[in-house]
């Protein structure tokens, strides 16, 4: 019997690259050699195995956080070593590459999925409103209206990226772009 997490790393790939209304849930079983009575054993639809693959791409986040925060940089070297770790998995990681499209998609298939970018928005702030209090930005710079520019940032970039070149060549544009955001973040 698979389990519930086969089932997601399935589905995740096909979402990621067939998208939602491209994607059965026959095609998930068939992808993992199941019948759909062994899927239905874990999800009662396809739209529920959506939600928890969405739910799988933002629960990467802590875990990259921790890993971060580990090396004990500053707050704002830990911002930028953050975002560029997860750059990497918008490059390399299928639940995290498909969490992005069926976020993208979400006007089309209606599945109601957890609202994007403002955990994201609320994580920057943090680290932001952290790197205020240890001098390391600029005067009078709110760390939400930052937080909320460097995810429009990250987003855009990584939807060009994937757009023009599925996210080949997504280190080094978010690298371009960060050096821009962070340069401008800066105390002098
Ligand atoms: C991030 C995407 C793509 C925000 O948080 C989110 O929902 C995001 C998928 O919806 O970019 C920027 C880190």
């Amino acid at each position: 019997m698979q389990s519930r997490a086969a089932i997601l790393r399935a589905a995740a790939k096909l979402f990621s690259e067939q998208g939602f209304a491209g994607t059965s849930l026959k095609d998930v079983a068939e992808e993992l050699g199941m019948t759909k009575g062994a899927v239905y054993h874990h999800f009662t639809n396809k739209e529920s195995i959506a939600v928890a693959v969405v739910e799988e791409h933002y629960a990467r986040w802590p875990v990259v956080l921790a890993e971060v925060q580990a090396l004990g940089l500053p707050p704002l070297e830990t911002c930028r070593e953050l975002l560029d770790r997860v750059a990497a998995t918008f490059r390399d990681d299928d639940m995290v590459r498909a969490g992005a499209r069926l976020q993208i998609e979400r006007t089309v298939h209606k599945v109601r999925l957890p609202e994007p970018y403002v955990g994201w928005v609320e994580l920057l702030t943090r680290l932001l409103s952290e790197a205020r209090d240890a001098g390391q930005l600029r005067a009078g710079l709110v760390p939400e209206v930052a937080a909320s520019a460097i995810v429009a940032g990250f987003f855009g970039v990584q939807h060009v990226s994937e757009s023009l070149h599925e996210r080949s060549d997504l280190q080094q544009r978010w690298r371009d772009m960060a050096d821009l955001l962070f340069r401008s973040l800066r105390t002098d």
